[in-house]
């Protein structure tokens, strides 16, 4: 009984260890790695998720948290004028709402809408501190300002974006972009990010969105502390990934 057992045993522990032996990169080492925070190479060559995106939208602010995070990831670029995906695919039959970003999870399950994809992403690795925990005060301020860009500052731009809309609609668009501008500049001039003293997915999302006022024309003179941010963020390593990934730097 105990030898065919232990058979059963050995048997079983060697074809795990055959599965993982014919890996790339052996998993545990990667989980590892992840799971201790180090964005290593280790963990950028796990096979992951992707990104579907359009160069410069709102889109932008996953891809510079997945960037961020040092999360293994592919990306599609999707034609938003076509619905038509890089590789060919009609980009309804993979985001009904015919809009990105759209987030392909390693299980290839889908997640859409700005804010909770990059809530997702912070939350797979909690120690890059780019999200405080769930529960805490912290991260409701976080969300605070997730809310406040999605719905406040970048819904504003949508009238610029359209060529159909009249000059009045446009005019009314730009007076409220720079009146929600001018609170951000409040809060920045207090701190160096949104939600703190630290970079967050809301600092990803805010430089995404600032960064269309230079191609609608909108001058940041009036509110310094939003363009200082601007060249901050700009600068880091990982966005400035992102913006090359994309073709635009
Ligand atoms: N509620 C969505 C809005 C996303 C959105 O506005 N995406 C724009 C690009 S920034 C888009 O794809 N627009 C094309 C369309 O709506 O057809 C989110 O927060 O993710």
């Amino acid at each position: 009984m105990l030898p065919r057992r232990a058979g059963y045993y050995t048997a079983t522990i060697g074809l795990i260890l055959l599965r993982y032996a014919l890996q790339p990169v052996p998993h545990f080492l990667i989980f590892l790695t992840s799971r201790l925070g180090f964005p290593t190479s280790l963990a950028k060559m796990e096979k992951g998720m992707k990104l579907y995106y359009t160069s410069g939208a709102c889109s932008l602010s996953p891809h510079i948290v997945l960037c961020e995070l040092g999360l293994a990831h592919e990306t599609e670029k999707v034609d938003l004028k076509s619905h038509t995906t890089a590789s060919g695919a009609d980009f309804y039959t993979i985001n009904p709402k015919g809009y990105v970003p759209v987030l392909q999870l390693d299980n290839g399950e889908l997640l859409t809408e700005g804010p909770a994809i990059v809530q997702y992403l912070a939350d797979q690795k909690p120690t890059a501190g780019l999200l405080p925990p769930a529960g805490s005060m912290a991260r409701s301020r976080a969300q605070e300002w997730l809310n406040f860009i999605a719905t406040e500052l970048h819904k504003s731009f949508a009238p610029l974006f359209n060529p159909t809309s009249p000059d009045e609609l446009k005019d009314s668009a730009r007076a409220t972009i720079a009146r929600r501008l001018g609170l951000i500049d409040k809060a920045l001039t207090e701190r160096d990010y949104l939600a703190g003293d630290q970079f967050s997915v809301a600092d990803a999302y805010l430089f995404t969105i600032v960064n269309w006022a230079g191609h609608m024309a909108i001058d940041l003179t009036p509110w310094p502390a939003v363009s200082a941010f601007q060249k901050r963020v700009g600068a880091r390593p990982a966005v400035q990934q992102a913006l090359k990934a994309e073709g635009l730097i």
